[in-house]
């Protein structure tokens, strides 16, 4: 029987790539976002490929009411979900800490923060009532070191790995596996997303640089999901072959 994988913020960037990766390989998809009609388009493809069968949740992961209900009303052949990814998450802006806009604060906490928080606790329940899953936490080079403007986003990261080390710790009894996968720079829509819509910033942060791509990370994320079942990986911290870390990269 396949196994089913709940992906958020499945519409873009790492997630969507990490949906077709998944699908490709026969797990069952349950794809979740905002934009609707993105993912629509990717429920197409996925029926493409070779597990064909997926799922969709549209809600915003900041509106807990909204996470609980979805996953209460899954139906029962989906509700027996296997792997949980963690992706959905942003940055916004990039300013020293007194310049900032506290609401670009409070989206990234809501979101990278709290949202993740509300769908472990859905997700997490089920799988510690048949003692088996697995939980993957996308959190970032910028949970590992803090860099410049980075400030309340690098936070959410820091966050993102304390909250995992200790998910590991509490699923332990259980036999859930917990793995965080650390990217540095991949260019999806976050740049996008971080400067408001401007296209031109946005593609400025990749010029003339090599970066990651959605694939890349997915590709890490099956590898952690084909290991043995006595294997977990605990945590990845992925670059870019131009990048050492969140303060050294090379352009050409
Ligand atoms: P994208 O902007 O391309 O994708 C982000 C995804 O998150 C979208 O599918 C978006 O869906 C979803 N999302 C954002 N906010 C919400 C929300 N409130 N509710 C539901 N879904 C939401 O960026 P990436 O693919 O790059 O980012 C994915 C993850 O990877 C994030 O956690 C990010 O922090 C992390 N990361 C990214 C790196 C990079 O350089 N790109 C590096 C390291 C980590 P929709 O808008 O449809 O809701
Ligand atoms: C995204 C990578 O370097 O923009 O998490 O923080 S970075």
């Amino acid at each position: 029987m396949n196994r089913i994988a709940l992906i958020t913020g499945a519409t873009s960037g790492i997630g969507r790539a990490t949906a077709l990766k998944l699908a490709q390989n026969n797990f069952d998809i349950i794809i979740t976002g905002r934009r609707i009609e993105l993912l629509d388009e990717l429920k197409k493809e996925i029926k493409e490929k070779p597990s064909g069968r997926v799922h969709i949740l549209h809600f915003d992961v900041r509106d807990k009411e909204q996470v609980f209900k979805a996953i209460d009303a899954l139906p029962k052949d989906w509700k027996d979900i296997d792997v949980l990814v963690n992706n959905a998450g942003l940055a916004v802006g990039l300013e020293h800490l007194h310049d900032g806009t506290v609401d670009d604060w409070e989206r990234m906490i809501d979101t990278n923060v709290k949202g993740l928080l509300y769908m472990t606790k859905k997700v997490s329940a089920i799988m510690v009532e048949k003692n088996h899953g697995h939980i993957i936490n996308i959190g970032s080079t910028a949970g590992k070191e803090v860099y410049e403007f980075g400030n309340v986003y690098c936070g959410t990261k820091h966050a993102v790995d304390a909250i995992t080390k200790g998910m590991r710790i509490d699923m332990l009894k259980h036999k859930i596996k917990v793995t965080a996968i650390n990217p540095g720079m991949v260019e999806t829509e976050f740049s996008l997303v971080r400067f408001k819509g401007d296209k031109e910033r946005a593609e400025k942060v990749y010029k003339g640089f090599n970066p990651l791509i959605g694939e890349d990370i997915a590709d890490a994320i099956l590898y952690v999901l084909t290991r043995p079942e006595h294997v977990c990986i605990n945590d990845m911290i992925i670059t870019a072959t131009a990048q050492a870390n969140s303060l050294y990269k090379v352009t050409e």
